[in-house]
């Protein structure tokens, strides 16, 4: 068939950012902000959550905790999201997120109360204009939007600096109807917001190539005119520049961007999950070789800011510091059952008091 003579109406490129190769040495000089303090202090919390992630993973197993999402693998991302915000800034976070949330100060007996269906777990004491976790896919996405809209709307209002909303997410939410959405009017809207996608492969058993035909998932933002970068996930310095960046550009009041952080989950899905079905050993095994934390001590050590003494100095901080919040999380009382509508509703709808009378008269029967 004859073909037509077409012009060109649009082009883009997706960049792809890295500090820090694999064997965690520098493959370009590092940003400013990255000081020795800097790095010592994301070293800590990357490993940090990955203490916390094995102790709710072994809770789970036990019995005393509940369906637990680990981020094995994925530190740097959250870590460095959660330390590119300011305090006012408003975070949406999805489950995968135990880094970012130490990493905003939320405490860990929060963390383990939450899994553990104590929704004052959801109720940060540290990062009280958060939201809580979200498990519905993509739906944070639309409400980090709503957020973005309305602190745009009051620092026009009354002058103040604009604050940002951040939301994550895996990749597999970007197929949702919610992410097109959100990103739709953040860019019509130019909203102070930005996106950051974990791409870790994996939507539970469903791989990449299959939930989407998009070379890369920056590009997805490009349709929404935001623009996007593609990043080294398991880089905590790139996830940080990416990050920072666009908080700084929504700041400006340039609208939103989107960071696609390239990872790989090195865990189960869930704790209800055996990825070992459907993922082969090699590919784990390979994915463990560039993972982050041990990247990030491969560069510390060459700069002499880290060894082995100074490592068992922090084990031994961290498991204290563990102990502590298990302890703090184990001597709480429990809430009243009824405390599911509460959370839920700020006025319960009619056609629920009889439930939650029947509920009150039942745990009271039981209390006595
Ligand atoms: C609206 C909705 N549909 C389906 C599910 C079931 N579900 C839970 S996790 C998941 C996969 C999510 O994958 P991805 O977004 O890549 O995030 P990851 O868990 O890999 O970090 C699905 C489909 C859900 N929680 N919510």
């Amino acid at each position: 068939m004859h073909k037509p003579r077409l012009q060109l109406q649009a082009s883009f490129d997706i960049a792809y950012l890295q500090y820090l190769d694999k064997q965690g040495q520098a493959t370009q000089p590092l940003p400013d902000f990255a000081t020795p303090d800097w790095l010592s202090h994301c070293h800590r919390q990357m490993q940090l959550a990955r203490l916390v992630d094995d102790r709710a993973v072994k809770l789970q197993r036990t019995g005393r905790l509940g369906t637990y999402p680990s981020t094995l693998g994925q530190e740097a991302i959250g870590v460095a999201t959660a330390n590119a915000l300011m305090a006012e800034d408003v975070y949406c976070p999805y489950y995968r997120e135990t880094g970012a949330l130490l990493e905003r100060g939320v405490e860990i007996e929060e963390i383990l109360a939450i899994w553990g269906g104590d929704e004052r777990g959801q109720n940060f004491q540290h990062a009280p204009k958060d939201l809580p976790i979200c498990v519905p896919i993509a739906t944070q996405m639309l409400h980090a939007a709503g957020v973005a809209f309305a602190l745009k709307y009051r620092h026009q209002q009354n002058n103040q600096p604009l604050q940002v909303a951040v939301a994550s997410s895996g990749e597999g939410a970007t197929s949702k109807g919610d992410f097109y959405e959100a990103m739709n009017l953040a860019g019509v809207w130019k909203l102070p917001m930005v996106f950051v996608v974990n791409n870790n492969q994996w939507a539970i058993s469903v791989p990449r190539n299959a939930q989407t035909a998009t070379q890369t998932i920056a590009q997805k933002a490009i349709a929404a005119g935001i623009p996007a970068l593609q990043v080294d996930g398991n880089d905590v310095v790139a996830v940080a520049w990416a990050v920072r960046d666009a908080m700084e550009r929504a700041r400006r009041g340039e609208g939103a961007a989107l960071v696609e952080a390239m990872s790989y989950r090195l865990c189960d899905h869930t704790t209800a999950d055996d990825a070992s079905r459907y993922r082969s050993a090699s590919e784990l095994e390979q994915a463990w070789q560039w993972e982050p934390v041990k990247r990030l001590d491969n560069y510390l050590r060459a700069q002499g800011l880290w060894s082995d003494a100074k490592q068992q100095d922090l084990d031994r901080e961290l498991a204290q510091v563990m102990e502590v919040a298990l302890t703090n999380w184990e001597s709480r009382a429990p809430e009243p059952v009824t405390a599911m509508f509460d959370h839920l509703y700020a006025r319960l709808p009619e056609g629920l008091y009889e439930q939650y009378d029947q509920l009150r008269d039942e745990q009271q029967g039981v209390a006595e």
